[in-house]
């Protein structure tokens, strides 16, 4: 049986490299785009490398950006996927309140003009194509637990990108007939998250502590909730969303949402550190032996910050037959494990 193709924007982040991992092992051909850049951006999938004078190489990757039309169009018209999975982003919420035009060029048109270059080389009856959305859309919430059907009130210039994003998948499917699909995503975490995405600075600051590494870790809103998976399940739902008979657009979440300050607390446990709390506000510490090791900075506090999010994913629970493998004390544990791992190797 013919291999199927997928093509993979932003695999050389956290999901990319889980999804490509995931699509490998379902005997998938599998391209990747990666940037240009003048350190190694990679090393989540080394691993998967192989050398180009291979025969029947099943992991390849092209040097391409989003923002740029034509390399986008070329690499689509060389590889011509059965599946496209647009992972590339942006994808830091903070970080659009410093650069929001190029968050709207990357985010927003980054998706318009891989939809375009479909249309373009007449590949829509061939290549599906899923585009990452995200619970960012739904901002200051109207509707708790939020489903497909809750209205978006974004909060920040990524949450307003990826509605564009959204709606240009849904108007290209709705006008040109393309098998195209949003998925809703909740946050999900891994050993491969960025360093400053809260979940991992969280993890890493607190066991380098325990081993006496470092001495502080500053943070900002520490009330806000999130709704945490497993970056591992949600890919799988990416996948499951595209082998569906008709194209449509899912929540994927765990159902449970807790605060900043409650997941330090499971990271705490984990390590078996005992953290006691003092103070309000900016003034909050959290104090380990003693000695106040967590510290609220300003500077992490965004213009403004999505405060409650929590997921219904029961749409794709029926028709994806999805479910998340991991919860929050799982996905904590193996965190946790790694940065443990990680540091007693140095
Ligand atoms: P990530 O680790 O930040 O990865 C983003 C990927 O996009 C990286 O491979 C990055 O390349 C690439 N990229 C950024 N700008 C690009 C550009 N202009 N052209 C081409 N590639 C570009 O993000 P993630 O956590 O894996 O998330 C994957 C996608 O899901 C993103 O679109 C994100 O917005 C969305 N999402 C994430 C979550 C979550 O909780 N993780 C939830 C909902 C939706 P470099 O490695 O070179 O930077
Ligand atoms: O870990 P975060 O930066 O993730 P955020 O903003 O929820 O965005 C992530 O999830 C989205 C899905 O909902 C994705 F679309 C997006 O691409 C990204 O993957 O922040 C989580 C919360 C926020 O309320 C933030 O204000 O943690 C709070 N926080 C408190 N102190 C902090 C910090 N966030 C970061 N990054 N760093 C801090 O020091």
């Amino acid at each position: 049986m013919k291999k199927k193709t997928a093509l993979i924007f932003g695999i050389t982040g956290q999901d990319g490299a889980y999804l490509a991992d995931f699509l490998i092992k379902k005997n998938y051909i599998v391209h990747g785009i990666k940037r240009r850049s003048s350190s190694f951006n990679t090393g989540r999938i080394d691993h998967l490398y192989q050398d180009p004078h291979e025969k029947k190489r099943s992991f390849i990757l092209h040097y391409g950006d989003v923002t740029d039309s034509i390399s986008v169009s070329q690499v689509i018209e060389k590889v011509k996927p059965d599946e496209i999975y647009n992972l590339a982003a942006q994808s830091h919420v903070a970080v659009s309140f410093e650069v929001p035009e190029y968050t709207a060029n990357a985010d927003a048109l980054g998706p318009l003009r891989i939809l375009e270059a479909i249309k373009f080389h007449k590949l829509q009856d061939k290549t599906k194509f899923y585009q990452a959305g995200t619970s960012e859309m739904f901002g200051k919430v109207q509707q708790t637990p939020q489903t497909e059907k809750t209205p978006f009130y974004p909060q920040s210039p990524y949450g307003v990108a990826k509605i564009y994003a959204h709606w240009i998948t849904k108007n290209y499917r709705e006008a040109y007939n393309f098998f195209a699909c949003n998925g809703i995503l909740f946050n999900h975490e891994s050993p491969l998250r960025g360093e400053t995405f809260v979940t991992k600075k969280i993890v890493t600051a607190l066991c380098k502590i325990k081993f006496g590494l470092q001495k502080e870790l500053y943070l900002g809103n520490l009330y806000a909730k999130r709704d945490w998976g497993h970056a591992k399940d949600y890919v799988e739902a990416m996948w499951k969303i595209l082998q569906q008979k008709y194209p449509d657009d899912f929540v994927i979440a765990t159902g449970q949402t807790y605060s900043i300050k409650q997941f330090i607390g499971f990271v705490a446990d984990e390590l078996k550190m005992k953290i006691k709390w003092k103070g309000k506000n900016i003034n909050e510490r959290g104090f380990y032996k003693n000695r106040p090791i967590i510290k609220c900075d300003k500077n992490y506090i965004r213009p403004l910050d999505v405060q409650n999010l929590l997921g219904n994913a029961a749409k794709a629970r029926r028709q994806l037959k999805w479910k998340p493998r991991y919860n929050i004390k799982k996905l904590v544990n193996e965190m946790v494990n790694f940065e443990i791992k990680k540091l007693s190797y140095k």
